[in-house]
């Protein structure tokens, strides 16, 4: 075995954070900054990776690297996303253990690259037949159309998912991948209709207008000119850097790989350009939208009558038990019906791609699967709203997750050891989530209750509410009051409310709330959809079926985010964590450790049966209980004390420097085996 020294390399800070001493916040981002600029830009935190977005193309995702990093164990090679890969792959191949990695980090981190790193590098190690690489091939091509329609342009970053994802890659006994199954949480739907000032509305309307023939834009009724249209943002059209034509062909090539249907690919680009005609119909107070190009071409492409979809723009229908009332919309509410019916569209369209994906790329069977999460990164803007509460918020679920996967489980391994072993305090964001999603007076319940009260309920109706019960908190529930992270001041603007984050505080404008957790769509409206002669989008509005009026209300788009996340707890049990960071590293390790961890564990049995060959007295059978065996072994081979302890059922070696050492003179002792074996086999000549 090769031995390396890089994780202990001095010059370029220490390979494994678990080696810093002293440990403290300084201490760990020194050695972060000190490795980023010898271009090291992964660290490990004991089993845990950190990387740092380096933002330029590296050398070091090359076939070469994939090959150096195939079947090595953890800590024999500088850190690295595949060292991480290729120890869950392993895992899952040779133990049969079932994988999932979680990849959290701030927005910009590098989150959806490393988890399309994790999934090359696996392809590129496992089976290779015809029908395994069909199947890679399609997992791999998933990807380009999820982001094609679900990432955008925003001011953190130019390809930012405006959506989480999870999938499960599933593969058989031997190792071979047989397909895979995506889950999707809430796109941020608002930003099909409106966008921040410097960001973009979602990929594929740029690429559609850009890269499609003048043949195909004809047929769809569309000019390439982005400035046409109400909903696409004209101060930053153009990315620099981004070739919107050429990724609309990497789409529809992937497209056809994952296996839509040239018709169903035409129907899926008429949807997008239905939302980019349904910006563009405008409402006067005289004539109404009677008429307009836009809305005939509208209906056009979707098969819809006109004086259907232009009567649903008019009139809002309600009906209550036996009784049906029509109330005509005013202006305002003509277009707020038009944003609402663009925004159910679109994020329709993406849950249907996502299911029509998983149609193609679903095994049959399964035997292992690996899972890999990646989400929205926490952000903070100037002005932030619902989307960021929500995004905040499911940041704040997986950094719970993290918290009690590496400290909690590290600690309570060590107590189960009996391990000396002095707790680290860390900082349990628990009742972050708490203030947000518990059922009685949570964040979440309260803009719901808000949402259903009869009489005049508004955002700041909901703020008042908001403030009353969290500052009633403040004083009378010790849960929260000591350490609330519902932050009340008079400086806040009159219409914000601000929390005090894991990664930070934020502020957040309550203007749009309500509507946005009311995701209103009026039913005349979903009516008119399903009455289309055009499969696909009378699929996507089954509640306009006229037959099946439910007169329940559709749950709020909080309640159904809530719900979502909290599915989280059936992930597999075994994960691998991947941490990228832009430039903040959020509190996780501020108190000085005085012992610093371990970075190396094994099993007494495993331990003793690699190196008993190194000493006399366990060589080549030790009678009697392992751990004395290993005991026997450390004391003769003379390890100094201080770098390893004894647990109840493994050794834990503090430095990789000691795990080198037992591994250099393994390698040496079998080459002294490999030579005295031939002088004997040449004695023998
Ligand atoms: P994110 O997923 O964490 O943000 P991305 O994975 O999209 O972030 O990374 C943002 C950009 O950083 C990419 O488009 C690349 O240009 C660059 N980048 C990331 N990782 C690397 C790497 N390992 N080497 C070189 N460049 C890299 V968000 O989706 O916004 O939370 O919602
Ligand atoms: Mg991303």
């Amino acid at each position: 075995m090769e031995v390396k020294t890089s994780l202990l390399d001095n010059m370029i800070g220490v390979g494994d954070m678990v080696l810093l001493e002293p440990l403290s916040e300084d201490s760990f981002i020194d050695n972060l900054r000190k490795r980023f600029d010898h271009n090291e830009i992964y660290t490990y935190i004991g089993s845990v990776v950190i990387s740092i977005n380096p933002y330029r193309s590296l050398p070091i995702y090359t076939p070469d690297k994939v090959e150096e990093y195939r079947n090595r164990n953890f800590y024999e090679l500088s850190p690295h996303i595949y060292a991480l890969a290729d120890e869950a792959y392993r895992s899952l191949r040779d133990q049969d253990k079932d994988q999932c990695i979680l990849i959290t980090g701030e927005s910009g981190a590098g989150k959806t690259e490393a988890s399309k790193l994790v999934m090359s590098y696996v392809a590129a190690v496992c089976g290779k037949g015809q029908e395994v690489n069909k199947v890679k091939e399609q997992l791999l091509q998933s990807n380009p159309v999820l982001e094609a329609f679900g990432n955008a342009k925003t001011v953190r970053n130019d390809n930012s998912s405006r959506f989480g994802k999870y999938m499960d890659i599933e593969f058989d006994f031997k190792g071979d991948p047989l397909g895979g199954v995506i889950s999707n949480y809430l796109l941020e739907k608002s930003r099909v209709v409106k966008q921040p000032r410097g960001e973009r509305n979602f990929h594929v309307f740029y690429q559609l207008l850009s890269g499609a023939s003048d043949d195909t834009l004809k047929k769809l009724k569309l000019e390439r000119d982005f400035s046409k249209y109400n909903y696409l943002s004209l101060d930053s059209a153009a990315v620099n850097g981004l070739d919107d034509a050429a990724n609309f062909r990497t789409v529809r090539n992937a497209m056809q790989i994952v296996g839509f249907m040239e018709d169903e690919m035409q129907s899926v680009l008429e949807l997008v350009a239905a939302v980019l005609k349904l910006g563009n119909i405008e409402f006067k107070p005289e004539s109404r939208c009677n008429g307009t190009d836009e809305s005939r071409e509208m209906c056009e492409l979707l098969g819809i009558e006109q004086s259907v979809l232009e009567r649903a723009f008019s009139y809002r229908t309600v009906e209550a038990k036996m009784e049906k009332v029509s109330t005509t919309l005013n202006v305002s509410q003509a277009y707020y019906a038009r944003d609402a019916l663009a925004k159910n569209l679109y994020s329709r369209l993406f849950s249907w791609l996502v299911t029509r994906i998983n149609e193609s790329i679903k095994a049959k069977t399964r035997h292992k699967v690996m899972g890999v999460l990646d989400i929205y990164g926490f952000e903070i803007f100037e002005d932030n709203s619902f989307e960021q509460f929500i995004i905040n918020y499911c940041n704040e679920k997986l950094q719970q997750i993290f918290i009690e996967l590496t400290l909690r489980e590290e600690q309570e391994e060590y107590v189960r050891e009996g391990i000396e072993w002095t707790n680290i305090e860390y900082f349990n964001n628990a009742v972050i989530c708490d203030l947000i999603e518990n059922n009685q007076n949570g964040i979440l319940a309260m803009l719901d209750e808000e949402c259903l009260r009869p009489g005049t309920v508004t955002d700041e109706t909901f703020l008042d509410k908001l403030n009353t019960v969290c500052a009633e908190h403040q004083h009378f529930e010790s849960r929260l009051s000591k350490n609330s992270k519902f932050l009340t001041d008079h400086s806040l603007p009159h219409n914000c409310f601000r929390i005090q984050h894991y990664a930070g505080k934020v502020l957040y404008r309550v203007e749009g709330f309500m509507d946005k957790n009311n995701d209103l769509l009026y039913r005349d409206l979903s009516q008119a959809m399903y009455k289309a002669n055009h499969s696909l989008i009378k699929q996507l509005f089954p509640e306009g079926n006229p037959a099946k009026v439910n007169l329940k209300r559709p749950p709020t788009a909080g309640f159904q985010f809530r719900a979502s996340v909290g599915t989280q707890k059936s992930l597999p049990h075994f994960h691998r964590l991947f941490w990228s960071v832009i430039k903040r590293v959020p509190g996780l390790m501020e108190t000085e450790g005085e012992r610093a961890g371990y970075a190396f564990r094994q099993t007494y049995e495993p331990c003793l049966e690699r190196y008993k060959m190194l000493c006399k007295r366990t060589w080549p059978h030790w009678r009697g209980p392992a751990r004395e065996g290993v005991e026997v072994l450390m004391t003769d081979l003379q390890v100094p004390p201080e770098e390893f302890s004894y647990g109840r059922s493994k050794i834990f070696i503090r430095n990789p420097r000691t795990l080198f050492f037992l591994e250099e003179r393994r390698k040496q002792c079998l080459e002294d085996l490999a030579t005295l074996i031939q002088k004997i086999y040449r004695g023998w000549k």
